[in-house]
């Protein structure tokens, strides 16, 4: 018996002892407490530095039977430029950096070596950027995949001794610095990041829509203003073919005149295949928020109010929403599509209705660019 408690004390000190070693696998680092909800980055201001040359090089060559081989210092390498280039592999200008600059060129050397060019500095910005120098002047529009600009170009090399070589002078003792870069600021804005806008009053339901048809994650609360600054949502179809959707912040009454938020976002819907203007039918009398809705779209740009508009009827698994939809329907010539954002009643629907669109969209811009 004694033997058998010696044996167990053993076993359960070892135990103790393993229990000891192990680490539990979990990480010690506290959790993100950060709101995962992201904004996308539609305005930024960057100083963009070229790169400087690089100097020139002073050189004498001395050979064995040759003391006064002569002058051979090589001219210094160009310095690089900042390039924004149009590109649709990325949606916003969050990787931008406030201040930019180029690679510098490399200094001359003896025995005539030239310094090596920098390379070019190519940002990529999404499509539809629009570039404006520091008087506030659009001086760059970037609409298409592939196009550039070039922001600020890198100062030219300095030429070395060897150069500077004449019948006169065969000893040149001069050489010139590398050029600075030019140095410029800049404002980038995009102006056309989405096919498709959200355009309503606050608390219709515009972020509870992006939420049910895309993987961004905007706040949604009820109170109005819930959302201050653009959101964007990628939709994914079968084909593969992705629409990008943004969730606009709320317009109100005489947002033209600066009150709420301001119109100023509605620029994002400019360039925008279509306009989904959101409604709360389970208020009394939407078509009123229609008319105000139509009217600031209008004040904001004729062209706007010229684009394909489609109105959403949001919040019909509420009582009485759906007697209101009737009544809207003889208030607007408009196609209606009545859904539930938070319950997600005929989002499928609108989903094939957004789709119709954009292809409708897409079959117009071939055709302009087989014109072209
Ligand atoms: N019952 C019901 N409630 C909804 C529906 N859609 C949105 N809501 C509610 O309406 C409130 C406002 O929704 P949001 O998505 O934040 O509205 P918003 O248009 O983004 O508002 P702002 O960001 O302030 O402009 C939230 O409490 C939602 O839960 C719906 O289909 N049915
Ligand atoms: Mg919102």
């Amino acid at each position: 018996m004694l033997l058998f408690r010696n044996s167990f004390l053993n076993l359960s000190k070892r135990c103790m002892h393993k229990t000891n070693i192990a680490q539990p696998l979990r990480s010690k680092k506290a959790k993100s407490q950060t709101n995962k909800a992201q904004y996308f980055v539609d305005l930024r201001t960057v100083r963009t530095l070229g790169g400087r040359g690089g100097d020139g090089c002073i050189s004498f060559l001395h050979l064995w039977a040759n003391e006064n081989a002569g002058p051979d210092g090589g001219d210094g390498g160009n310095g690089g430029h900042i390039i924004f280039e149009a590109s649709k592999d990325v949606k916003d200008l969050t990787h931008v950096t406030s201040v930019l600059q180029a690679d510098l060129g490399e200094k001359g050397s003896g025995k005539n070596c030239h310094g090596k060019n920098a390379q070019h500095t190519i940002v990529k910005v999404p499509i539809g950027t629009i570039i404006k120098n520091s008087k506030n002047i659009i001086i760059g529009d970037l609409e298409k995949d592939g196009t550039m600009f070039v922001a600020a170009k890198g100062g030219a090399g300095g030429k070395g001794n060897h150069f500077f070589v004449s019948d006169t002078e065969q000893a040149p003792y001069i050489c010139e610095y590398g050029a600075e870069g030019e140095d410029l600021q800049y404002t980038l804005e995009i102006r056309s990041m989405a096919h498709i806008g959200l355009v309503g009053f606050p608390n219709a339901g515009k972020s509870t829509l992006l939420r049910a048809i895309s993987r961004a994650r905007p706040k949604v609360a009820p109170y109005p203003f819930t959302t201050l600054k653009p959101h964007l949502g990628i939709v994914q179809y079968d084909d593969y073919e992705q629409i990008a959707v943004a969730d606009l912040p709320g317009i109100i009454e005489d947002s033209h005149k600066n009150k709420g938020l301001g119109i100023q976002f509605l620029r994002h819907a400019e360039r925008c295949a279509a306009i989904l203007i959101i409604l709360d039918v389970a208020n009394d009398e939407p078509w009123k928020h229609l008319k105000i809705l139509q009217n600031e779209i209008d004040k904001f740009s004729n062209e706007l109010s010229s684009r394909t508009q489609i109105i959403i009827a949001n919040k019909i698994d509420l009582p009485g929403a759906m007697e209101n939809v009737e009544l809207l329907r003889k208030h607007t010539q408009l196609p209606i599509i009545p859904i539930s954002a938070k319950i997600g009643t005929n989002v499928k629907q609108l989903l094939q209705d957004i789709r119709v669109v954009y292809d409708k969209m897409l079959d117009v811009s071939n055709k302009l660019d087989e014109l072209d």
